[in-house]
C-alpha cells in the first residue's frame, strides 16, 4: 500500500488560540532520551510561540512511557494545569513488550483525560524503528512534540470557551 506521507508538524499558526492564559504541565519519558528531549523541545517551543509564559509551562521526567499516565495523573492532582501533554518514544523490539505498553500508555492517557475532564494529550511515538522515530521527533516527518502541543491549545480553548459559556 502507498501511503502520502505527510509533515506533522504543518498547520497554519494563525488558526492556533492564544495560551497566554494557560498553565500547561509536560510529562516526558526518559526512555529513548534522545528522541524525547528532541519532542520536548518542540512542544516547548511551540507553546512559547503560542504565548504560553515560560513561568506557566512545567515539566517532569518519568522512566518509561509505561508511566506517564500516572505521571500526568500526579501533575493533575497536585497542580493547576490547563491541560497535560505526553511525550514518549516506543521502539518495536523483538517481543510483544510494545504492543503491551503502547495500548496500556494509550489506553490509561484516554480514560485520564475523562476522568479529570482536562486536555491529556497522546504525544508518544511508536515505531518500528530508531530512523522513523527520528523522522518524526524534528527530521522530515516533522515533530510530534509540535503536534502535541498545538492539540493541547486547542483542546485547552475548547475547555475554556465551553466552561465560560456554560456561565452565561
Ligand atoms: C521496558 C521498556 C522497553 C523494552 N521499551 C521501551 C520503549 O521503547 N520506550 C519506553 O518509553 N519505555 C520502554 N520500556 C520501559 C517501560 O515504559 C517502563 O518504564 C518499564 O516497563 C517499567 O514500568
Amino acid at each position: 500500500m502507498i501511503t502520502k506521507k505527510t509533515n506533522l508538524s504543518d498547520y497554519n499558526p494563525e488558526i492556533i488560540p492564544s495560551g497566554k492564559d494557560f498553565n500547561i504541565g509536560i510529562v516526558v519519558s526518559e526512555w529513548n532520551s534522545e528522541i524525547t528531549n528532541s519532542l520536548l523541545d518542540g512542544a516547548y517551543n511551540t507553546l512559547l510561540k503560542h504565548d504560553v509564559a515560560e513561568e506557566n509551562i512545567t515539566v517532569e521526567r518519568v522512566p518509561g512511557s509505561f508511566e506517564l499516565p500516572s505521571g500526568a495523573k500526579f501533575m493533575l492532582k497536585y497542580g493547576k494545569y490547563d491541560a497535560i501533554i505526553c511525550l514518549g518514544c516506543v521502539i518495536q523490539g523483538e517481543t510483544r513488550h510494545f504492543d503491551f505498553i503502547c495500548d496500556a500508555v494509550a489506553n490509561a492517557i484516554a480514560q485520564l483525560a475523562m476522568e479529570e475532564n482536562r486536555p491529556v494529550i497522546f504525544g508518544v511515538l511508536t515505531t518500528n524503528d530508531m530512523q522513523q522515530a527520528q523522522d518524526r521527533s524534528g527530521g522530515k516527518h516533522g515533530n510530534k512534540g509540535v503536534e502535541a502541543a498545538v492539540t493541547a491549545l486547542k483542546m485547552a480553548d475548547l475547555r475554556a470557551h465551553l466552561k465560560h459559556n456554560s456561565k452565561k
